[in-house]
């Protein structure tokens, strides 16, 4: 026994002793002996120990260049033609747009329209014809164009119901649908005017033969909110709808927890039939930043813009699986609402083309007492059809204003003269 002992321990000290692995060698050696990084970036990942940083460009975006990335753009803007707003006296806003629809030679977009006698009043001065939010005592009208900066206001496609059906307080922030030759309209149905409690809604549909109308409401609702404790227990927000293997897919927006830890990320409803039922994914959330989502087919999976809220805030994702996103681009001065002329939406597409164009919004025009919002154009380069270099300039160079418009606040000011030497 007293032998077995001491050979172990002889064999244990000579494998300890042996020379590191043929790896360990390498890397050791890689690193002392691979030289520095090369004067021209490389196209592929090259064979080196690198920085995770490096390492990162290689593996999570599609180009370590983003000129060369198709998932990169920037974002262009145009004044529209066609709509009034009375002067921007806050009594007319129009806002979150939707996809933009072409049919019979024409584009399609409808909004959320809003025209009452004053301006947001806030939940407390609110009443029948004061409303509480920019998006209060609203309806879903639409417009149509042939070129898509000119617009020719059409009227009205959705009503408020009458009390106590869904949405009569306020239908906003719709969406539309294209399914076997009929015509769905999803939309935020609030039952009491926002910010009583919060922005809570379900979210309701109506449907037609013609993007023309006439529409006729479901009334019922279609996404209903989260039970009692759940992440969208109060909010189902920007309906987005998608035709991918043979179903809708619903990307919508929550917001939960507590001001001033508010969060607002988005979950995900598919369902057979346009008038549901829709099942939630059970991953939700899906994506954990943004504010009205847009999202694009795009090769075999979807893209999303995600701007505004959030850790991933000003990205552009990507979901081969259309569940879980990965960050596909950093970007900059992301369209709000973004409503993309997306092709491809209701195809069934598994070769995804991207987007050019489409509609957004500017919210906070008129300030406090005048606040209203109005429609905008963006263009950019997320296509795989289109190469436009000048979409794909990574820096937008802002004049001084624009900073000097993010001033410190009189807190911040108070703080930094109780911190000056006396
Ligand atoms: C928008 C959207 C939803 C919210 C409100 C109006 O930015 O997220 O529609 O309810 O704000």
């Amino acid at each position: 026994m007293k032998n077995i002992t001491i050979t172990l321990a002889v064999l244990l000290v000579l494998v300890s002793c042996q020379e590191p692995t043929k790896k360990e060698t390498a890397t050791e050696t890689t690193t002392e002996d691979q030289g520095s990084f090369p004067f021209v970036l490389p196209d592929e990942k090259p064979n080196r120990k690198m920085s995770a940083a490096m390492e990162r460009i290689y593996t999570d975006y599609e180009s370590p260049e983003p000129q060369n990335n198709e998932l990169f753009s920037q974002f262009k803007y145009t004044e529209l033609k066609g709509f009034d707003y009375n002067g921007h006296d806050g009594t007319i806003t129009r806002r979150d747009p939707s996809k933009i629809l072409l049919h019979d030679g024409k584009y399609y977009v409808w909004y959320t329209y809003r025209n009452t006698s004053t301006p947001p009043r806030g939940a407390d001065m609110s009443n029948d014809t004061i409303p509480s939010s920019d998006w209060d005592l609203s309806e879903i009208w639409y417009a149509t164009s042939k070129d898509g900066f000119t617009w020719e206001e059409q009227g009205v496609a959705i009503k408020r119901p009458e009390k106590p059906l869904v949405g009569w307080r306020s239908v906003t922030t719709t969406d539309i649908l294209e399914w076997k030759g009929k015509y769905y309209l999803y939309y935020q149905g609030f039952m009491e005017a926002s910010g009583k409690r919060g922005d809570d809604c379900p979210v309701a549909v109506s449907y037609a033969d013609s993007p023309e109308g006439p529409w006729t409401a479901y009334n019922k609702v279609v996404i209903p909110n989260g039970g009692k404790g759940e992440w969208d227990q109060y909010s189902i927000h920007d309906p987005y709808p998608l035709v991918h293997n043979g179903k809708i897919y619903i990307y919508y927006k929550s917001d939960f927890g507590e001001v001033p830890d508010k969060v607002r990320m988005q979950g995900l409803a598919i369902a057979d039939d346009p008038l549901g039922p829709f099942t939630k994914h059970p991953l939700n959330p899906v994506i954990t930043s943004g504010h009205e989502t847009s999202l694009f087919p795009f090769r075999k999976g979807v893209a999303a813009l995600v701007y505004k809220d959030g850790p991933e805030h000003n990205t552009i994702q990507y979901a081969e699986d259309w569940v879980n996103f990965e960050i596909a681009s950093i970007t900059e001065l992301m369209p709000y609402a973004a409503a993309p002329h997306v092709p491809d939406a209701f195809t069934n597409t598994k070769d995804g083309r991207g987007i050019t164009w489409g509609l957004a919004h500017f919210i906070s025009l008129g300030g406090k007492d005048q606040f209203h919002s109005k429609l905008v154009r963006f263009d950019c380069d997320l296509s795989l059809d289109l190469d436009d270099p000048e979409m794909k300039n990574h820096r937008v160079n802002h004049k001084p204003d624009v900073y000097y418009s993010q001033g410190l606040s009189s807190k911040q000011k108070e703080r930094l003269q109780s911190e000056n030497l006396e």
